[in-house]
């Protein structure tokens, strides 16, 4: 399940979901097209979607994996393959032709196949999980990287005259809409044809014309629009509006939701009222399924983070399923959603490497491109604790930003920091997010007083004294059931202890505009980069989740909802 809407009425698609061949290729003997035949065993079945790593003898994989899939078709077809995420490297071959590559892990890529011949054919995809020094996340990352196809491959059939794309932008007036509905027609055929284009919104027709398209020709639209009386989407209180465009034989489905966001003395505000942010920080990873996070699981997760009293999540440190952020646009919830730059061992010379620089603004570029149409994305976030104290950070950031603003002008653009003394980006983002972890990595946790104290004046300093300032990360472990009578270090009580007082710490701060705990869940960790870089992960995971990673509420759990529950404004 992609999404929690239908996409299409009129276009046939299909997942690909299911029982796929698999085989791992340790040592990636590069086999091309008949690469079954060399194994000397018959290839394993693994579900699509899923991650590799849970299934049983590859708890530790990374390297290559290759899937292959028989379709069949009745008829010839115009195709479209979508692959929703994939992770790492990706090569994608239909019968031994080779389609293309994509690099990345949480963003879809595509393919087409103009008149693709009736009867068998066969898919294969090469995915390599591989970290190095360029790749994103690079090779030291506190997380598990999970390998494989960990969302849904699509197959959409084509008629010869198509959608391929459909963007809504909108301008708010008080409760009058001017919309823009841009339109991308795609012809497939030797010869001209005229299509009648008709958009309509929750079934009512808002526009119809006839359009002309040529042989083989791509055709950029756009209709404008002026709506009266819009109802707006705002936080706790979602309006959402679903928006149809179809021709005679192909349609697309689109749902938006109208709000504005600003920015004002520190806070953040959703249709020119001020949301203090209570959030957490969630890894859509959960130890059965890793990054092929359930659908009904998701339901579940929203649940327990709407009772926790949040009304803001982190997509902490990667772009999210679609699905997940559906039912944060008809919850009411404010995203952040960030690229997997995960910086906090990343070398300094690597930022200034074209080849990574290239990935960050690819990823960039489909993540804005994927999660577009959220009323719930308020933030996007290039960034993730980079040494920001550096030059080369400059540059760099200046680039990612530079695209961001290219792509979309009405969202905030932002970053999470852990040298907020030193850093010196400041003045480039539209809201700072802080990283930082007294009372766990440093001091006690009232150090966070003082430390608020200079980073406001040196915030000043620079020009950036008036941004709003979220504190994104703080926390610390508390391994679930160990409880006593006074809070030890890793145990619950010590852990609920550090985000109580940091909570209020940042709450009795007017420059603060809202809290995301460090972490939702506890999760998995990288056990290569964790014995290097941490000693403090239990069970080689990160246990500084407010539940266990299979959900079950710990002491912090409690205590947090009993402080967010009770800020009302
Ligand atoms: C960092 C990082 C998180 C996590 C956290 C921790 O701030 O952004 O991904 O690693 O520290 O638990 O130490």
């Amino acid at each position: 399940m992609l999404r929690t809407f239908r996409q299409h009425n009129i276009r046939v698609t299909e997942l690909l979901d299911g029982p796929w061949d698999f085989a791992k290729d340790p040592l990636n003997a590069g086999l091309e097209e008949k690469w079954f035949e060399r194994f000397p065993h018959s290839p394993q079945t693994l579900y699509v979607p899923s991650c590799w790593n849970n299934e049983l003898g590859m708890y530790e994989y990374e390297g290559v994996g290759w899937y292959r899939k028989k379709i069949v078709l009745a008829s010839e077809q115009h195709v479209r393959l979508i692959f929703h995420a994939v992770q790492g490297h990706s090569d994608v071959y239909l019968d031994g032709q080779h389609l293309g590559y994509h690099y990345g892990g949480f963003t879809p890529f595509e393919f087409l196949v103009p008149s693709l011949a009736a009867g068998e054919h066969e898919l294969i995809i090469r995915t390599d999980s591989t970290l190095d020094r360029f790749t994103i996340p690079s090779e030291q990352v506190d997380w598990f990287h999970y390998g494989g196809i960990i969302r849904s491959v699509e197959l959409q059939f084509l008629p010869d005259l198509y959608i391929e794309q459909l963007k809504i932008d909108y301008e708010l007036q008080g409760a009058e809409a001017e919309v823009s509905v841009q339109v991308q027609l795609r012809s497939l055929l030797t010869t001209a044809l005229a299509t009648r284009l008709v958009l309509s919104e929750g079934g009512q027709e808002l526009h119809a014309e006839d359009v002309q398209v040529k042989a083989g020709q791509i055709v950029n639209h756009v209709i404008k629009l002026r709506l009266a009386d819009v109802r707006l989407w705002n936080v706790g209180k979602p309006e959402l509006y679903t928006f149809q465009l179809r021709t005679e034989h192909d349609d697309k489905i689109e749902r938006i939701g109208f709000r504005t966001i600003e920015t004002k003395d520190h806070r953040i505000l959703i249709n020119g009222a001020p949301v203090y942010l209570k959030g957490v920080n969630r890894h859509e990873e959960h130890p059965e399924w890793g990054f092929a996070f359930p659908p009904k699981l998701m339901h579940k997760e929203l649940d327990i983070i709407l009772e926790l009293g949040c009304n803001t999540v982190r997509g902490s440190h990667y772009p999210q399923s679609s699905y997940w952020l559906d039912l944060l646009d008809e919850n009411g919830l404010v995203f952040w959603s960030e690229i997997p730059i995960w910086g906090c061992f990343l070398p300094n010379e690597t930022v200034s490497e074209p080849l990574f620089r290239d990935r960050a603004l690819t990823m960039i570029e489909e993540m804005i491109g994927t999660h577009y149409h959220h009323p719930s994305v308020v933030f996007w976030s290039v960034h993730n604790e980079i040494d920001t104290r550096t030059q080369e950070a400059y540059a760099f950031t200046e680039a990612l930003i530079g695209l961001v603003r290219k792509l979309d002008t009405s969202r905030l653009v932002t970053y999470a920091t852990m040298h907020p003394l030193e850093d010196i980006l400041l003045p480039l983002f539209d809201v700072i997010g802080i990283n930082k972890y007294f009372g766990w990595y440093e001091g006690e946790v009232s150090g966070f007083k003082g430390m608020l104290e200079q980073f406001h004046q040196r915030a000043e300093q620079l020009g950036a004294g008036d941004t709003p300032v979220l504190m994104t990360e703080f926390g610390g472990a508390g391994l679930f059931g160990d409880v006593g009578w006074e809070p030890r270090l890793f145990s619950e009580d010590y852990q609920a202890h550090i985000v109580t007082e940091a909570l209020n710490i940042f709450r009795a701060d007017p420059k603060i505009g809202g809290t995301y705990i460090w972490q939702f869940a506890d999760i998995r960790g990288d056990l290569k980069s964790s014995s290097r870089n941490f000693r403090d992960r239990a069970r080689g995971f990160n246990n500084k989740g407010l539940v266990n990673e299979y959900r079950k509420p710990k002491q912090s759990f409690r205590e947090v909802r009993r402080i967010y529950q009770s800020w009302t404004d």
